[in-house]
């Protein structure tokens, strides 16, 4: 069984490509706290792009993840956002391209430096209140941005080097938080087992990514279960990231990653929620829906957004106002719910 892209996707697919093809030089970047689509991504691209002879640098809004500089060609393609070198290779570049997030406040930092260049948008999200303009391939029906690269270099016949095909197993991987979620499509299996015929190990990335911690991520979730409460009646359930311990351990967003799981893995949990302060003070929001319900509006509701079954948003403090508001919208949403579904049984 082969892969084969979706039709909808084609003419987008070959207008981007058209676009990369066509620069000499360009800009990768990705949302604030990239994650493994978007540092996958971006490790994808940056090497097929060099391959097809375009100088290609990743300037992320937030330091690359270390978890994912394994999936990268050369880390010496990851300038800090910050640098006067940032600024010297954006004023060269011809061309940004924005991978996993399609927002403007989703790119903080990055906005500033990609400012005057042309741009391309890579992105599975539902879209938002502020996109980002430009040349776009977007398709929320995608597992993983991953997905979309996936398609672009199938539709360029590759070249498939040993990191193109790493970048997009790593984003697809994580994406689907390792083909368990429900976004996980029998194609999403065919375009893993053909870059593991690629030449994807998939027992070592595993390990790479989910096999090893830092004690403090530990520690952290030590101190962060402490804070774990449910309104059954409701089925929610929230976790709270404390500041003083997450300063104390020198933390990361890296440390933060997947704990939103644990409220969400609750037997009987409609709404898993997830708070933590931002380096800004404000609080940021993780949202996930363990069922039906669309926590995409709920995201919203607050200016913020992502998917059906995982969003995010920033609110302002104090912590327990923004805990309060959030969970008052959140059991409205689901008393709207259970509204609905009586209705449709009677
Ligand atoms: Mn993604």
């Amino acid at each position: 069984m082969n892969y084969r892209a979706p039709e909808g996707r084609a003419a987008q697919v070959r207008k981007v490509k058209q676009a990369l093809l066509a620069s000499r030089s360009a800009i990768l970047t990705t949302h604030i706290n990239a994650d493994g689509d978007g540092a996958g991504c971006e490790a994808a691209l940056s090497s097929w792009l060099r391959a097809n002879g375009t100088e290609a640098w990743i300037i992320n809004p937030t330091p690359f993840p270390d978890t994912y500089r394994f999936a990268v060609e050369d880390e010496r393609w990851i300038v800090p956002a910050g640098s006067p070198r940032a600024r010297d290779l954006c004023a060269e570049a011809d061309l940004a391209v924005v991978l996993d997030t399609g927002e403007v406040p989703r790119i903080g930092r990055a906005r500033d430096l990609i400012r005057e260049l042309r741009t391309v948008v890579i992105d599975h999200h539902q879209p938002g209140a502020q996109p980002i303009g430009g040349i776009s391939l977007r398709d929320p029906a995608a597992a993983a941005t991953g997905e979309l690269i996936y398609d672009l270099v199938l539709a360029a016949n590759g070249p498939w080097t040993e990191q193109v095909a790493l970048g997009i197993y790593v984003a697809i991987l994580t994406d689907t938080g390792s083909f368990r979620f429900s976004n996980t499509t029998p194609d999403t299996h065919i375009m893993a087992a053909e870059l593991i015929n690629r030449g994807v190990d998939s027992e070592d990335v595993y390990s790479r990514i989910y096999g090893r911690a830092r004690l403090r991520k530990y520690q952290l979730l030590g101190a962060a279960l402490e804070t774990l409460e449910t309104d059954e009646e409701f089925g929610i359930a929230w976790m709270t990231i404390p500041a003083d311990a997450y300063e104390a351990l020198e933390a990361t967003a890296e440390d933060v990653e997947g704990m939103v799981d644990i409220p969400r893995s609750i037997i009987g949990n409609k709404v898993a929620l997830l708070f933590s302060k931002a380096a800004t003070g404000a609080i940021k929001i993780s949202f996930r829906s363990s069922g039906q319900l669309d926590v995409n509006q709920l995201a919203r509701q607050f200016g913020g957004g992502g998917h059906m079954k995982a969003s995010g948003a920033m609110l302002e403090g104090p912590l327990e106002r923004a805990i309060e508001k959030v969970l008052m919208a959140a059991r409205e949403m689901i008393a709207l719910d259970s509204a609905e579904v009586l209705k449709v049984d009677t």
